[in-house]
């Protein structure tokens, strides 16, 4: 087995909500290494060019809207298998929902719906590779400069 990289994100109501510290705890339970991590505040244009698969979905404008509501912890987390379990562990995209088919999951304890679910997680190796470059190579001179002014 090899080591494999994937990105997760605590959403705003994750980071405003106090859940950062119970994520934490959950991601290195079950043997995740936290190899980067960012605060950042994201602006439109840039949650808008993350999220350009979706740019065709009614959400889109309210996703935009959400994930630009406050800071968000950006992070790339290391394990076997770091992709699939990452996302089996925040549970289905609709909170409600995971609260009674996934109870054990990330976003069954920190979610709200099916837009404030608290967590994201890449959905491919492929994605997960594009995520990483985005937050931590690409992002990272506006990242920098964001915080310093903060
Ligand atoms: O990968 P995942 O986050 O589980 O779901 P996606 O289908 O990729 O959607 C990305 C993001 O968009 C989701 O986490 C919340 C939001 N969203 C929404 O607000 N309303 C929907 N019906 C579907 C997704
Ligand atoms: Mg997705």
């Amino acid at each position: 087995t090899k080591a494999q990289r994937t990105l997760a994100i605590i959403k705003p109501d994750g980071l405003l909500g106090n859940y950062t510290d119970d994520i934490k705890r959950t991601v290195s339970e079950y043997g995740f290494s936290i190899v980067e991590e960012q605060i950042v505040q994201l602006d439109e244009a840039t949650v808008k060019r993350f999220y350009a698969e979706h740019s065709s979905k009614s959400f889109f404008s309210s996703l935009v809207k959400y994930m630009t509501s406050g800071p968000v912890l950006v992070m790339v987390l290391e394990k076997d298998n770091a992709v699939a379990d990452w996302r089996a562990l925040m549970g289905p995209t609709d909170a409600s929902k995971a609260k009674i088919t996934h109870p054990r999951s990330i976003r069954a304890k920190c979610g709200l719906d099916t837009e404030k679910n608290c967590v994201h997680g890449s959905d491919s190796t492929k994605s997960a590779q594009r995520e990483i470059l985005f937050f931590f190579d690409e992002l990272a001179p506006d990242v920098i400069t964001e915080h310093d002014e903060l």
